[in-house]
């Protein structure tokens, strides 16, 4: 498994705990990653200066300034991902925050008729058409004082790379599960990652309108098989049909929600105590009962809420509801904010970069083209670590050291976008420029700076690609070219064969979207000729792959930044090829 603890957030130094919310007293106020574009000979040059090895006197950049406008614009930025197994419901809930925040009057009606969805944040058109999200989205909004940046990411396993990718930019994470199927294989891994990377995590049980699993057993799980302690913030009034609210534990009231049509306004709510004949009356006597039950054993296994276990990954609290219908989403949104941390740093190489730092750093983790069919572009997105963010500053792109001006800085909600003069740690910044960036690059105000990269994957399809009309060649490379920048596949390269890659993907679905981001957004159908191979590994050590011998099926090719790779059938193959060359030092990500 690649490692995921490069880019991996710091909150170790008492300064970034200071500006990353944990003095959260009052409430705020107010050899990079490969990637390489096809052809792209620029990319190749050696940069001006050996941005491996920072200047000698690199200053330190775990500190902060007191600076006053950094300090509060940093302890009101809350950037979190929403991440879990495919339909548990991340896009829906997602809608429902953007409803309850403020940031959209109605909520886009997303029914089981899956093509009748438009929701914000899955805006793509086959998305739509498919009912899944494909991609990450970002969007940005301002809730009760704070900003919020908030990350819809794709369930499905084949997009995993960009949900990955997600998750070395944000600062916490929402797992959302299915209250109906409990714990599933993909939350797992995503679950594994997060605490990997020392994510905090906050849990929504969803779908209680739904038959559901019980409540005790659900929690349970969150213990059992994730091994985290599990922290109940509310507690399910009925479920299925007589599903009617929540109690919350903080404030010892239950809240009884009405179904809006479709879920698409505020669900209008009533509170009262447990034991209040409003609450007695609207559940049915069974399930009254055993919510008397279940409460007494929450307050009387006598542990408290314990806000430092949370944040450092120990414990996740616990939230109930149906983002469907809006049950207890506003309890969910304003508990995350209250309890999560804000911006925290990040380690590049050189040493820990505080958020606080007036300097101005940032990374690249997502590139996406064409997300506005108004204007054809392509939007680098940002995610700002350290100091302001000045539109049109003057920054050096660390993999080329070349110098570059961030003009056309936008926020982006969904597919939307809104030119903004400034930006803090925290924030997610869209850039809209024809400079050559890469997932993973680094952008600093300070020379040296040069943050990890974002892993890489083994993929396990492989496909060559080739364009069957030739009148259409210049739009199939350009459209190829863009669409790997974006790391929509990734693209390896055999000896003598530089101009038809082969491509490589997590799973077959990556191939879809090529194709069909080519055709409907650069007119140009391809042809797709899969590949016997199942295996990736890169290859080791350097000076001695040309030595090694290969099994007839077992190929060595380069990815995208040069470096050997083979490709394999199958395990069988692989494990061949070691007995063959046992000094061989095999990997599932790229080796140093
Ligand atoms: N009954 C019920 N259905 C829900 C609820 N929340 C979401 N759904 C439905 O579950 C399905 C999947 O919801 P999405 O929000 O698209 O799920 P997702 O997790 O974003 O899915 P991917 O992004 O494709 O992984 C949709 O049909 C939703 O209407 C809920 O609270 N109750
Ligand atoms: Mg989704």
């Amino acid at each position: 498994m690649p490692d995921f603890l490069a880019l991996c957030p710091i909150d170790s130094c008492e300064e970034s705990k200071k500006m990353s919310g944990l003095d959260r007293g009052s409430p705020p106020t107010g050899p990079a990653m490969p990637a390489i574009p096809l052809g792209d000979k620029a990319r190749m040059r050696a940069p001006p200066f050996d941005i491996r090895a920072p200047p000698a006197k690199m200053p330190r950049m775990d500190t902060t300034v007191e600076s006053p406008l950094l300090r509060r614009e940093v302890a009101r930025r809350r950037t979190f991902a929403i991440v879990s197994h495919p339909d548990a419901g991340k896009t829906t809930l997602t809608e429902k925050f953007l409803l309850y925040g403020g940031a959209v009057q109605l909520a886009g009606s997303v029914t089981s008729r899956k093509n009748q969805r438009a929701t914000t944040s899955d805006w793509m058109e086959l998305e739509r058409k498919r009912g899944i999200s494909i991609s990450s989205t970002v969007l940005q909004f301002d809730y009760q004082g704070y900003r919020i940046n908030l990350l819809d990411t794709p369930g499905h396993k084949d997009f995993s790379e960009d949900t990955y990718r997600v998750l070395t930019a944000v600062d916490s994470a929402v797992m959302v599960i299915d209250a109906g199927k409990g714990i599933e294989s993909q939350t797992r891994k995503l679950f594994e990652v997060c605490r990997r990377r020392g994510v905090p995590i906050f849990t929504f049980m969803n779908k209680l309108d739904r038959p559901a699993m019980d409540p005790l057993s659900l929690v349970d799980q969150l213990e059992s098989v994730l091994g985290i302690g599990a922290y109940p913030m509310n507690w399910p009034l009925g479920t299925g049909p007589s599903f009617k609210g929540v109690w919350d534990r903080r404030t010892r009231m239950a809240h009884l929600y009405e179904r809006t049509p479709g879920g698409a306004y505020r669900a209008p709510v009533s509170t009262a105590g447990l034991h209040d004949p409003l609450v007695r009356d609207a559940v049915d006597p069974e399930s009254y009962r055993m919510v008397c039950e279940e409460v007494e054993m929450l307050e009387g296994a006598g542990h408290g809420f314990d806000p430092e276990a949370v944040l450092a990954g120990r414990i996740t609290p616990v939230y109930f509801g149906s983002a469907l219908n809006n049950f207890g989403v506003q309890i969910l949104l304003d508990g995350f904010l209250e309890h999560s941390r804000g911006p925290v740093g990040r380690r590049a190489r050189h040493g820990p970069v505080a958020p606080g730092h007036e300097a101005f750093t940032g990374f690249v983790f997502k590139i996406q083209a064409n997300m506005n069919p108004k204007h054809r572009d392509r939007v680098v997105f940002l995610r700002v670590v350290s100091g302001r963010f000045e539109r049109d500053m003057t920054v050096t792109l660390a993999r080329t050291g070349k110098t570059v001006r961030l003009a056309n800085a936008s926020k982006i909600f969904g597919r939307d976008r809104e030119i903004i003069d400034e930006a803090f740690p925290g924030d997610v910044v869209g850039v809209i420029t024809t400079e050559h960036f890469a997932i993973g690059d680094t952008v600093t105000a300070v020379a040296g700076v040069v943050f990890d990269e974002i892993p890489r994957f083994a993929p396990e399809c492989f496909a060559a690609i080739d364009n069957p009309i030739a009148a259409n060649h210049r739009r199939f490379s350009a459209g190829l070219t863009q669409l790997l920048q974006e790391g929509v596949v990734q693209a390896f390269i055999r000896d003598g064969d530089g101009k038809t890659p082969l491509l490589g993907a997590v799973g077959p679905l990556q191939f879809e979207i090529l194709q069909w981001r080519l055709e409907s957004e650069y007119g140009a159908v391809s042809r797709l000729t899969p590949a016997a191979f199942t295996v990736a590994r890169w290859v080791g050590p350097v000076e001695s792959v040309s030595g090694f011998s290969l099994p007839s099926q077992v190929q060595l090719v380069k990815d995208e930044s040069g470096r050997p790779v083979l490709l394999a059938p199958d395990a069988w193959n692989l494990d061949y090829f070691q007995k063959l060359n046992p000094s061989a030092q095999l990997s599932d990500a790229p080796l140093p």
